[in-house]
């Protein structure tokens, strides 16, 4: 009888432990946050992020997000803004106070042919955070932020910059 009591015991409670990992992880592994597992992308919100080590021009910058399997970061909020100031603040060691995001310059033909700024998915940039006197650079000038402080600045885009890539959490 106490056999029998012990092995219900014994049984209920490895049922018990299955379910609830069943239940703590439904779909993905343990450790995948919806950006992959073991690599090096940080989750925020609805998308994933990864900093480069290295630093490149901004087309260099725009093959090594495509490789890494996402595109330049585009910042569309104060609160992704402070998350991604927040994270390249916390770096160890990059040499460089700016990293480049998808940010660029296009005339406006139709109209007048002023300049406005569009993320690289061609939207128009709408929330910005531009460092005080900024945008001021002529030419071929691309957007980056500052790690300090997260505010924004146009550069040269042949510049060499870490990088912020960005892609969208499958849902
Ligand atoms: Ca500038």
């Amino acid at each position: 009888m106490m056999i029998r009591l012990l092995v219900f015991i014994v049984l209920v409670t490895v049922t018990y432990h299955k379910a609830e990992a069943r239940s703590s992880s439904p779909h993905r592994p343990p450790h995948d946050h919806g950006c992959g597992v073991d690599n090096e992308w940080k989750r925020f919100r609805q998308s994933c992020y990864y900093i480069s080590a290295e630093v490149m021009n901004i087309d260099d910058a725009m093959v090594e997000c495509q490789e890494q399997g996402g595109a330049l970061v585009s910042i569309e909020s104060p609160i992704e803004n402070y998350w991604i100031a927040e994270k390249l603040n916390a770096l160890p060691k990059v040499d460089n106070r700016f990293f480049w995001t998808s940010g660029f310059t296009a005339a406006d033909k139709v109209k007048d042919n002023t300049y406005y700024w569009i993320w690289g998915d061609y939207t128009e940039v709408g929330y910005t955070n531009w460092a005080p006197g900024e945008p001021n650079d002529k030419g071929y000038v691309c957007l980056a932020v500052n790690r300090w402080n997260g505010k924004w600045s146009d550069e040269k885009c042949h510049e060499k910059f870490n990088v912020v890539c960005e892609k969208k959490v499958d849902q």
